[in-house]
């Protein structure tokens, strides 16, 4: 009942073909690179002026020990303030960034908060990327200023350094510096303290970046971090995070520093 399958006989045996003669390769010609001769030269320059300042007081900030310190802001409504009195600003000739808001806010969060540096005066030094390299000069007395005050003041700082012009009365005397790194990029930071400084902050790049409300609604936020290094023989963590959670409530709602600005 059943068929035999047998394999299929196999195919005939075809002749091969007679091996060609072995053509040779074209030869490619090699490249003559010349070798490149390097002339340059190390250079050592004397370390001088402000480059020497900073040498110095950076090597003593070493002594300090530093405590790190990172939080979230969101900035949404700051922005939203800052872009109706951008215009108001430059009507009166004076361009308004964040900076005297974050230098304002810094000055009333410290009023409020336990006293921990007992300075009358409060001198904010602000890090500035001028012409001559890094530079600190300070805006004298923010106490007494108001945020258009301060604009002025920053204004007239910035294109003092922008002219390599800054001078001694405005780069010492300061109390506490605030370093808006953020303005060139990056989020976080480990800045260092400038003695006899107690404390610094250092400003992340603001973004716009998805958050929850309190509704639990997702928004479109701005965000920016902050960075807080302080000099723990002096500031321990619980006293930068309550000063930090108030300079946080004040630029979150910008509306509630109306009540306590002088
Ligand atoms: N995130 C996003 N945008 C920012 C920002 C931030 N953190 N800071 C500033 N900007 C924006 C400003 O709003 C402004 O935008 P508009 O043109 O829309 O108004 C623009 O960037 C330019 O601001 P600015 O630099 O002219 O002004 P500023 O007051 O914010 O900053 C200064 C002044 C002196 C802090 C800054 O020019 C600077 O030098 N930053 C570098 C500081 C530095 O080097 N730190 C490191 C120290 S340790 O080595």
């Amino acid at each position: 009942p059943f068929q035999e399958i047998r394999p299929p006989p196999p195919a005939p045996a075809v002749p091969s073909a007679p091996a060609k003669p072995k053509t040779p390769a074209p030869s490619i010609p090699t490249p003559v690179i010349p070798k490149p001769v390097f002339t340059g030269k190390d250079r050592t320059e004397p370390v001088k002026g402000f480059q020497k300042a900073m040498v110095k007081t950076m090597s003593s900030a070493l002594k300090i020990p530093h405590f790190g310190y990172c939080d979230e802001v969101d900035l949404t409504q700051l922005v939203r303030l800052r872009s109706e009195l951008k215009g108001l600003s430059e009507s009166r000739g004076m361009k308004l960034s964040y900076m005297p808001f974050f230098m304002k806010l810094r000055n009333i969060s410290f009023f409020l908060d336990v006293q921990i540096i007992a300075q009358a005066a409060h001198n904010i030094g602000l890090a500035m990327d001028t012409t001559q390299g890094l530079l600190v000069p300070n805006v004298k007395n923010v106490q007494m200023l108001s945020v258009f005050e301060i604009a002025v003041e920053l204004n007239r700082l910035q294109i003092l350094g922008a002219s390599g012009q800054l001078g001694a009365s405005d780069l010492t005397g300061g109390t506490f510096t605030l370093s808006n790194i953020g303005s060139i990029g990056g989020t976080y930071a480990k800045p260092v303290i400038l003695p006899p400084e107690v404390a610094i902050g250092a400003l992340g790049k603001m973004q716009v970046l998805p958050r929850f409300n309190s509704k639990g609604d997702l928004v479109k936020a701005h965000i920016m971090n902050v960075s807080w290094s302080a000099d723990h023989r002096i500031i321990d963590g619980a006293t930068m995070c309550r000063f930090s959670n108030m300079w946080r409530s004040y630029l979150e709602n910008p509306a509630s520093m109306v009540l306590d600005l002088k």
